[in-house]
C-alpha cells in the first residue's frame, strides 16, 4: 500500500525529473536555434547588417572559441593586436604574428575584418615618448600608416584611421584632444592621417571612431557637436572619410538615456554621406543597485534592446560589433576601478557566457536585428 506521504514524495521526484528533462530539452532547442539560420550573422544578414566582435589574440588559439565565432559572426576586429604599441616593439620594427593570425582566420572563414587603429593617444609603443619629436612625428605617423595599411591592403573592410580625437574638456580649439599627435604635429595630423590611409589602401572604408557621443546628456551633446563639426570639416576640406564608428560602451543603472541625441548623431552623419558602425558595444552594469545576477542580466539586456532599437531604425547603421565575445574575457572586469570597488561583482556584458553559451544580450541583439528595417 502506498501512503499519502510516499505518493507526494514520488510525485515530487517525478515532477523534478520532468522539470530537469524539460530544461535540457529547452537548452538543446535553444542551442540548435542559435547556429545556422539562428546565428547572429544570419539574422543580421537578412537586414543588411554585419554582425561582428572584437577578438583577443589569446582567445583565437581556443578551438571552441574559433568554432563559435566562425558560426556567429561575419566581421571581426582585433581587440589589441593592430594597435601601434602592440605591433611595434622598436622604431621601424613590427611583430605581425597576432594581427596576421586574425586576418588569416577571417580569410579562411570568409569573414570581414575591421582594422583598429592607426592613430590613437593610448597604447603607443614604449619607444614613442623618447623618440617622437615635433620634427619627426609626422614621418613616424605616415610611415606607420603606410606600413600597416600596406601589409593588409585589400583585406580590411574598414580602418579606424583616428580613434578618440575629441575631448572637449581638454580645452583645445574645436574640442580636439590634447593627444601626443596633436601636440607634436598640430590639428592637421587628422587630415594627413586620412589622406595617407586612403592612398595606402583605397578600398578600405575610412572611419572616425569615438565614445560618449550618443547619449542625451550635456557632456555627450558637446562631444557630439565637436565630432560632427570635425566630420563636416573633413568633407569640406576633401579629407577622405567614409564612416563614423560609435563605440557604444554604455552603462546600465546610471540613468543615461538614448533617443534624441543618438538619432541626431546618426542622421547628421548620414546626411554627410557616411556609413555608421556600432564598433565596440558592451554594457557596464556597475551602476545596477541589485547584486542578483538575474536582475543584473535583465538590466543589461534591456539596455541592449533599447539602444539597438533606436540605432538600427536608421539604415545608415551597417554593422554591430560587441567588444569581446565571452563574459570571461571582457575588458570591463580588468579595469582598475572595477577591480578596486567591484571585484566581487564580475560583469556579464557580452553575448556569450563563460562557457560560450548564449546570454540575454545574445537574444537581445538577434531580436533587434529582426526588428530593424532592411538596408
Ligand atoms: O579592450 C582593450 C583593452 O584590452 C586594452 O587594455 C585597452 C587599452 O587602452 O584598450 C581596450 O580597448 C579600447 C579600444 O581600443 C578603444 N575604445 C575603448 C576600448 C576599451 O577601453
Amino acid at each position: 500500500m502506498i501512503t499519502r506521504r510516499d505518493y507526494l514524495k514520488q510525485a515530487s521526484l517525478a515532477a523534478g525529473c520532468l522539470a530537469v528533462s524539460g530544461v535540457r530539452a529547452f537548452a538543446a532547442e535553444q542551442e540548435q536555434q542559435i547556429s545556422g539560420k539562428g546565428s547572429l550573422k544570419e539574422h543580421g544578414h537578412k537586414r543588411g547588417i554585419m554582425a561582428g566582435c572584437a577578438v583577443g589574440a589569446r582567445q583565437l588559439h581556443d578551438e571552441a572559441f574559433q568554432r563559435l565565432i566562425a558560426e556567429q559572426y561575419n566581421l571581426v576586429v582585433s581587440e589589441n593586436s593592430m594597435k601601434f604599441g602592440p605591433l611595434s616593439p622598436k622604431p621601424g620594427e613590427y611583430n605581425w604574428t597576432d594581427a596576421d593570425a586574425l586576418v588569416d582566420f577571417a580569410e579562411k572563414h570568409k569573414m570581414k575584418v575591421r582594422g583598429h587603429n592607426f592613430v590613437w593617444h593610448a597604447q603607443l609603443p614604449m619607444w614613442f615618448k623618447g623618440t617622437a619629436t615635433k620634427d619627426n612625428a609626422k614621418k613616424i605617423m605616415v610611415d606607420h600608416i603606410n606600413t600597416v595599411a600596406g601589409r593588409y591592403k585589400g583585406k580590411i573592410q574598414a580602418w579606424d584611421v583616428v580613434n578618440e580625437a575629441i575631448e572637449v574638456k581638454d580645452g583645445m580649439p574645436d574640442g580636439l584632444r590634447k593627444s601626443p599627435w596633436y601636440e607634436l604635429i598640430g590639428p592637421e595630423y587628422l587630415d594627413i592621417a586620412y589622406r595617407t590611409a586612403r592612398h595606402a589602401d583605397p578600398k578600405a572604408k575610412l572611419t572616425y571612431n569615438d565614445y560618449s557621443i550618443e547619449d542625451d546628456s550635456e557632456d555627450n551633446a558637446k562631444k557630439r557637436a565637436a565630432t560632427l563639426a570635425l566630420l563636416k570639416r573633413f568633407k569640406s576640406n576633401g579629407t577622405p572619410i567614409d564612416a563614423l564608428g560609435i563605440q557604444s560602451h554604455i552603462h546600465a543603472g546610471t540613468g543615461e538615456t538614448y533617443g534624441k541625441g543618438m538619432r541626431e548623431l546618426i542622421s547628421r552623419a548620414q546626411a554627410l554621406g557616411l556609413e555608421v558602425y556600432l564598433t565596440e558595444f558592451d554594457v557596464n552594469d556597475d551602476g545596477v543597485a541589485d547584486d542578483d545576477f538575474a536582475a543584473r542580466d535583465r538590466a543589461v539586456a534591456a539596455v541592449y534592446t533599447d539602444y539597438l532599437n533606436i540605432a538600427l531604425e536608421s539604415k545608415a547603421v551597417k554593422a554591430v560589433l560587441t567588444w569581446g565575445v565571452s563574459d570571461k574575457d571582457t575588458w570591463l572586469n580588468g579595469m582598475r576601478e572595477h577591480r578596486e570597488k567591484r571585484a566581487n561583482r564580475r560583469q556579464r556584458p557580452l553575448p556569450f557566457d563563460n562557457d560560450l553559451k548564449p546570454t540575454a544580450p545574445f537574444f537581445a541583439i538577434r531580436d533587434a536585428f529582426d526588428k530593424a528595417p532592411h538596408r
